[in-house]
């Protein structure tokens, strides 16, 4: 089994419910089961500042799938919950917004598929809710918490559980 971390994003519609039901996909999907859920976030939007803020979350989940099949997976249930990647802009407006981050100690760089993701240490929005679960996991040789002591986070709330 391989231990994969996934960044969940999305600023349309009913977000935090489009993310519990998305994570339930994907572990029924991928036979995968949840290890570790974060808080949901509210955060600032990041690349296109003309959008709404967005929900961003992170899990990790342990599947047996590889990482092309996974990530098929993921396509799959961003799809199913109103993602439609072929008339959306660049860095804008979003359903759901699945990202592989990491997946054991896997690298990759394949124009689909690149491991670590390599652009999370410039995102505070991933970062805060990957160090609220695996702060002190290595990944490309840093940890989410170092990582994140070098990144401003204003404006990054944590929103309570929903019962
Ligand atoms: N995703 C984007 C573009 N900008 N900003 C925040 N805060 N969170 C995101 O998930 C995000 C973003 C495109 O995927
Ligand atoms: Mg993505
Ligand atoms: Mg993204």
């Amino acid at each position: 089994m391989a231990s994969v971390l996934i960044a969940l994003g999305g600023n349309v519609g009913d977000v935090r419910a489009t993310f519990r039901k998305a994570i339930a996909n994907i572990c029924g999907m991928a036979q995968a089961a949840l290890v570790a859920r974060s808080s949901d976030y509210i955060t600032p939007p990041w690349g296109d500042e003309q959008q709404d803020r967005f929900i961003n979350a992170c899990i990790e989940i342990e599947t047996a799938l590889d990482p092309h099949a996974l990530l098929f997976t993921m396509h799959k249930v961003e799809k199913k919950f109103g993602r439609d990647r072929a008339n959306e802009r660049h860095w804008g407006p979003r359903t759901l917004d699945l990202d592989m981050i990491a997946y054991d100690d896997v690298r990759i760089d394949k124009p689909d598929l690149t491991l670590p993701h390599p652009r999370l240490f410039e995102r505070a929005f991933v970062l805060v809710p990957l160090a609220e679960i695996v702060p002190d996991r290595v990944i490309a040789g840093q940890t989410p918490r170092q990582a994140l002591s070098r990144l401003a986070v204003e404006g990054i709330e944590r929103l309570p559980d929903l019962p």
